[in-house]
């Protein structure tokens, strides 16, 4: 039987998705993406996962889309997978689940890409980050021109993508792409799982609601943002939640926001 393309773990609200084509440094093809975007559906469905940590096996996170399968394409398929693409990193970055990219090696095109979608990138010093596609007189296809200039500004971004250069974690670190850098014989998963953990014990509606209205917040302006703010904060208010969460700390106790 062939090995699985992608490998999850489920441990309570958290759940592991490890990336499992190692041979071609878990290079991205449609029946990865495809598989990707199943296996955030399915933990969606199972109303279970809250935060879900992206690796890779291997030496790689994920070294792009795969140039084997995309040299023969013609324009409209390419349009097409470029669609797809950005369609299955999509449906991560607007997920209410939490998605920490937990970069252990290369995570270059698609693989950076990718990891722009996430909502936390934590990399191990290891790391080489990239948007090497004009290297093959290509331009990033899964988001890569629109993510990466919102997340660390134009200029840096422009560098990067103009450039097609890697760069290591300290680097990435110091411009804002990577939130941690960890470093070599700590455990990249462990941190991780530490920060999923410090997430999972808050209040679930609270986070899901926060994710949402910074993601629409940076599609608009500041006022409209504000307003979004203002909404989602009344909002809150009319949940069990706040009142166990407020509740909690007047009485000197830990919330239990499970029990909602
Ligand atoms: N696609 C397919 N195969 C790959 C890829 C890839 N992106 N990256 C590595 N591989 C394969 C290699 O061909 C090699 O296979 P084999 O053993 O059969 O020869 C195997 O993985 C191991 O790779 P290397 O021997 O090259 O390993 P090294 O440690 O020497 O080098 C590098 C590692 C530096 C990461 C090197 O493999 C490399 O440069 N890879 C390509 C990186 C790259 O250019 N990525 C961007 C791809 S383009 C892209 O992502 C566009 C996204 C948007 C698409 C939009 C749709 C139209």
């Amino acid at each position: 039987m062939s090995e699985a393309i992608t490998i999850i773990k489920k441990e309570g609200g958290l759940a592991i998705l490890e990336i499992n084509r190692p041979s071609a440094l878990n290079a991205l093809n449609e029946e990865l993406l495809k598989q990707l975007h199943q296996d955030l559906g399915s933990l969606e469905k199972d109303g279970q996962t809250r935060v879900l940590i992206i690796t890779g096996q291997g030496k790689a996170f994920v070294a792009g889309a795969d140039i084997a399968k995309m040299k023969d394409l013609g324009a409209s398929e390419a349009e097409k997978f470029s669609a797809m693409g950005q369609g299955v990193f999509d449906a991560i970055q607007a997920s209410s689940i939490v998605s920490i990219a937990a970069i252990n090696g290369f995570a270059l095109g698609g693989g950076l890409e990718l990891a722009l979608a996430c909502d936390i990138r934590i990399g191990s010093e290891k790391a080489k980050l990239g948007l090497p596609e004009v290297s093959l007189g290509l331009i990033p296809g899964f988001g890569g021109t629109q993510r990466l200039a919102r997340l660390i500004g134009y200029g840096l971004a422009a560098e990067l993508v103009f450039s097609g250069d890697m760069i290591g974690a300290s680097d990435a670190h110091r411009i804002g792409l990577l939130n941690r850098v960890v470093k070599e014989g700590e455990d990249l998963i462990g941190v991780c799982k530490q920060l999923a953990e410090s997430i999972l014990k808050k209040g679930p509606e609270a986070v899901r609601l926060a994710k949402k209205i910074i993601l629409e917040g940076l599609e608009t302006n500041l006022s409209k943002g504000q307003v979004l703010e203002q909404k989602a904060f009344g909002s809150v208010f009319a949940g069990k939640e706040s009142k166990e969460g407020m509740g909690a700390f007047l009485e000197k106790r830990t919330p239990n926001f499970s029990k909602e």
